[in-house]
């Protein structure tokens, strides 16, 4: 009996080693695999094809904003975007972005579930003509509206606010026609001077819940402040135009 019990024991050890062994060959695979996927994506991201396409994008959405910028300018007696910046998102910023929603870092998920690698910012004087911008933008033919969020009506927590549109724009090369995700963000120049500072100090810093809720706070209010001013430089405007 105790023989039958130890030679069982033996045999549950030599399974249970012959399983760890295969967990860690898995786990060695898997590290080769990962290794192999980011190198694909490095080199993707590294070559002229996906930059000059991304380049070809940004210049359509910058066209359209400039062209959009004469256009109401002379409905309007001002000028409604006061800078329009871009930029392609590092290959380091990517990986870091598709690790922190918990996915693969690979070209299939950077090309389906980023969509921002392509970006364009257009930094506008007052809040309600970014509503105008969107509209017409997003009422061109050849541009398609993925995702609209809209964080001016509905800012985050720790009061960053700015209008995000993701749209597809058709980008041609030898093959026809492709489209290219480009997010567009519009924020007021206020807006802006909040995001920035808080993008230097705070965000992916992750101080939130950290006990910092008086720096969360401070940064939170001086946004209420800034929307403040962004309304009230609107309703000026509004009375100005009455008298003109
Ligand atoms: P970076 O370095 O600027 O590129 P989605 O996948 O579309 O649903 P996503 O992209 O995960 O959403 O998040 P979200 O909230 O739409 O943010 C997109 C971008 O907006 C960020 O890109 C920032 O540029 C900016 N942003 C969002 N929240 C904040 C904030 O609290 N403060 C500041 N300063 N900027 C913010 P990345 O990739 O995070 O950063």
């Amino acid at each position: 009996m105790k023989k039958n019990e130890t030679e069982a024991k033996k045999s549950k050890t030599a399974i249970e080693k012959s399983e760890t062994a295969a967990k860690k060959s898995k786990t060695v695979a898997e590290k080769g695999e990962t290794a192999a996927m980011k190198k694909e994506l490095e080199e993707y991201l590294h070559s002229s094809r996906f930059l000059v396409t991304c380049q070809y994008a940004i210049q359509v959405v910058e066209l359209k904003l400039r062209m959009l910028q004469e256009e109401m300018a002379e409905e309007r007696r001002y000028h409604v975007i006061s800078a329009i910046s871009s930029r392609i998102k590092s290959a380091e910023s990517i990986s870091r972005k598709l690790e922190r929603k918990k996915l693969d870092i690979s070209v299939k998920n950077a090309k389906e579930k980023l969509n921002d690698i392509v970006g364009v910012r257009a930094t506008c004087f007052f809040e309600d003509d970014i509503y105008e911008l969107v509209k017409r933008i997003s009422g061109q033919q050849d541009i398609k509206v993925i995702k609209e969020k809209d964080y001016i009506k509905k800012p985050k927590d720790n009061g960053y606010k700015s209008f995000h549109l993701i749209v597809d724009v058709p980008v041609y090369n030898e093959k026809g026609c492709v489209s290219s995700r480009v997010e567009i963000q519009f924020r007021t120049v206020a807006m802006d001077f909040w995001a920035q500072l808080d993008y230097q100090l705070c965000y992916k810093k992750e101080i939130s819940g950290k006990n910092h809720k008086d720096i969360e706070a401070k940064l939170a209010a001086y946004a209420a402040e800034i929307a403040k001013m962004d309304s009230g430089m609107v309703e000026i405007r509004k009375a100005i135009e009455k008298i003109d």
